[in-house]
């Protein structure tokens, strides 16, 4: 493995919080900020419904140090909002402040209408949505207070905007984090802080592998991307990575589709 880039005295490491970093888009997420030589905070779960994340996590860290970026893990489960608050405080206490936050964690536990159940609805409202926004307000005063901007930028999905028979409960939680996002773009505007979201397609994660691995299903998906393949993480972290760019700096409450096309083909 080559050594990491050497950044050079007196270059500034931005102050990079990832949440759900662990695995998938939030691990490529990080890495991609991590080759910049950013600072990055890498939330988890950890628990005991999510086997393997911690040490998922220790190795999104230590993939970030080898990439040239400086990691810092914290474990908190973002369903629960005493969890939330210490996320905050230790991220806060480690980086001093955050430059950028990801809103990335997000569940879709695959379930048919009819056996959905209120407990599996809140859940999955409480971790994508409520947490984002806790996540967000608690991050976001920090960055009001120290009054240097900021970037916000949230994974929200294609399915804030088309259903799926097996995510009665997990749309509306994706649909609500793109409304919160155009009402944060406005709450922050005025403290040069932008708020926007990337709305990836059918990305390959452990998310959804259970789902592709129906027989048939992911040569139908493959069938349906003009692209003919299904996304890749990364193919999401380099364009979060993109939209905090310094040439993004008067794209607010936007959404940028990231899904090789499949929105837009009816064929
Ligand atoms: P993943 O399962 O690979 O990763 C999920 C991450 O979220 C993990 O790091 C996990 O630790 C974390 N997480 C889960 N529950 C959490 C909780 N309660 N508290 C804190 N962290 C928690 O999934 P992924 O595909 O990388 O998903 C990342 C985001 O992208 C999600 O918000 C998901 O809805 C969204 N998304 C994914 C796809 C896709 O096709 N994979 C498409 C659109 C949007
Ligand atoms: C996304 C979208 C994808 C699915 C993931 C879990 O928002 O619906 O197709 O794989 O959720």
């Amino acid at each position: 493995m080559p050594p990491p880039p050497d950044r050079g005295a007196g270059v500034e490491r931005r102050h990079v919080f990832v949440t759900g970093a662990s695995r998938g888009i939030g691990r490529a997420t990080a890495l991609a900020f991590a080759r910049e030589g950013a600072r990055v905070a890498i939330n988890y779960v950890g628990d005991q419904a999510h086997p393997g994340d911690e040490a998922a996590a220790e190795e999104t860290a230590t993939l970030v140090e080898d990439a040239g970026g400086e990691p810092f893990l914290v474990r908190a489960d973002l369903g629960v909002g005493d969890e939330v608050a210490r996320m905050v405080r230790e991220v806060l206490g480690a980086l001093s402040h955050v430059d950028v936050l990801v809103l990335n964690a997000g569940i879709c536990p695959f379930r048919p209408f009819f056996e959905l159940d209120e407990a599996l609805w809140d859940r999955t409202h409480d971790v994508n949505l409520k947490g984002a926004f806790l996540t967000a307000q608690a991050v976001a005063r920090s960055m009001v207070d120290r009054g240097t901007g900021g970037r916000i930028i949230a994974t929200s999905s294609i399915s804030a905007l088309v259903g799926g028979s097996n995510q009665v409960h997990y749309c509306p939680t994706k649909a609500g984090l793109s409304a919160m996002i155009r009402s944060l773009a406005i709450v922050l505007g005025p403290h040069q802080i932008t708020c926007n979201a990337v709305l990836p397609g059918s990305i390959e994660t452990d998310i959804n592998r259970a789902d592709f691995a129906q027989p048939g299903k992911r040569a139908y998906l493959e069938g349906r991307v003009p692209l003919r393949r299904l996304g890749e993480p990364r193919d999401v972290g380099d364009v979060i990575w993109l939209m905090s760019q310094e040439g993004m700096r008067y794209v607010n409450g936007a959404e940028l589709v990231v899904d090789g096309g499949l929105l837009v083909n009816l064929e």
